[in-house]
């Protein structure tokens, strides 16, 4: 990408439009070729050989890199601040494939009690048969893992805010606490997406991505990324996606998300503005117990957020007078927002985190974890925000009246 100006640093739209790509290198092409193959060949044998020992750049084959994924993962690296990136075919194989490049038998995670729930089927059923330990802590209370850590401990994991209930977690904190013991910290940056909030900024060693969410924006795709140092994502790139999942992004996905990516400033705009006046109205409702959105005043932690987060993001959660049967009426009443799991679209999507996302959880699990019954989850689109507003009042006098 050309500077704007010298001594200028790019900004952000701007980054996420040109970073990683010069069309004049690619006959004036505006978007990057897709490039649609597995193999790339050789000059000689000992050039090969060269690019698998790692002694010279270039491709070898598309499981390890393709150059539509690289120019997204220059993009990536350059909006979170990372070093590297690394982009992958889901959200749960940036996280596995992360996990599986370093743990070993003995190794301890210690993760947030909230997480999205194939996150926690993966470290709270999956990991242990393999002799790993996570074991589970309130990060939002000062202290906790402080007293948690072990000289076990190698990973500390958190979403923030956290899938479902809206939790949020003080980054540069746990960071601190975390590397004082010789740790690392990976955050789930996927409901803040690097327009909102930067962990690396804030001290955090590795961001991962569901990019299905926001960073695709439009409900097209599956994918995923890794955020960090060069040399582990290097590991990674080698070691969890080569050889341990295999979880190669193809080329046009690749394409979709720089897309996607271009706009991503202005949709996050739209979907923070909006989730703001809806939260609003929500909390406002006879019929609501709660509303949790971190840009509402009454928000635990809105103090944390409006310093870690330059927006509040999309989501919100809500629970009803009348518990699981009211939002299930709730749910069902809404006309134009859909029902529906995954979140960041462009439609509005409602669902039922106990039912639906976090279903991997067992029902005492999930009351230990702080994910009630009643919650109802709303990742707030870009339609007319009036029409929204219309549909979930409407849909909430019908549920508790
Ligand atoms: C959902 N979420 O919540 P892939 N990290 C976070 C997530 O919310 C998700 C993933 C990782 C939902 C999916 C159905 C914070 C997913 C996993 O689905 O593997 O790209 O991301 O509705």
């Amino acid at each position: 990408m050309k500077k704007p100006s010298p001594g200028r640093p790019a900004g952000f739209s701007t980054r996420a439009i040109h970073e990683g790509y010069d069309p004049a290198s690619h006959h004036g092409s505006l978007n990057p070729p897709v490039y649609l193959n597995a193999t790339y060949s050789f000059d000689s044998i000992a050039q090969g050989q060269q690019r698998f020992a790692g002694e010279v750049p270039g491709y070898i084959y598309a499981r390890v890199g393709n150059p539509t994924q690289s120019v997204l993962e220059q993009r990536l690296a350059s909006l979170e601040g990372g070093e590297a990136a690394l982009a992958v075919a889901s959200g749960i194989a940036a996280i596995t494939a992360l996990l599986w490049s370093f743990i070993q038998l003995g190794d301890e995670i210690i993760a947030d009690k909230t997480l999205y729930g194939c996150t926690f089927a993966f470290m709270g059923h999956g990991l242990s048969r393999f002799g790993v330990t996570t074991r589970f802590v309130d990060l939002t209370q000062a202290g906790a893992l402080e007293t948690a850590m072990t000289p076990a401990t190698r990973f500390v994991f958190f979403e923030t805010p956290t899938n479902p209930n809206m939790r949020v977690i003080d980054i540069a904190q746990v960071s601190r606490v975390t590397h004082a013991h010789g740790a690392r910290v990976i955050v789930d940056n996927t409901y803040g997406t690097p327009c909102l909030q930067r962990p690396l900024e804030l001290g955090a060693d590795f961001v991962v991505h569901s990019m299905t969410k926001y960073l695709s924006g439009h409900g097209d795709l599956i994918a995923g990324a890794i955020i960090g140092g060069a040399d582990e994502l290097l590991t990674v790139r080698k070691v969890g996606l080569k050889d341990m999942t295999g979880a190669v992004l193809s080329a046009f996905d690749s394409f979709l998300l720089l897309r996607g990516i271009k706009t991503l400033e202005l949709r996050m705009a739209r979907h923070c503005e909006s989730a703001l006046i809806l939260a609003g109205q929500i909390e406002s409702h006879s019929g609501v117990v709660s509303a949790y959105y971190p840009g509402l005043k009454s928000h635990s932690q809105y103090e944390l957020a409006s310093q870690q987060m330059s927006a509040f993001g999309g989501m919100i959660a809500l629970e009803l007078h009348g518990g699981y049967d009211a939002g299930v009426r709730f749910m069902d009443a809404l006309q134009l927002a859909q029902r529906a799991v995954s979140l960041g679209d462009a439609e509005t999507l409602v669902q039922h985190p106990a039912s639906m996302t976090h279903n991997n959880y067992t029902d005492e699990e999930r009351e230990a974890h702080g994910i009630s019954l009643g919650l109802v989850r709303i990742s707030v689109g870009l339609e007319n925000v009036e029409d929204l507003s219309a549909d979930i009042m409407q849909a909430l006098d019908h549920a508790t009246g």
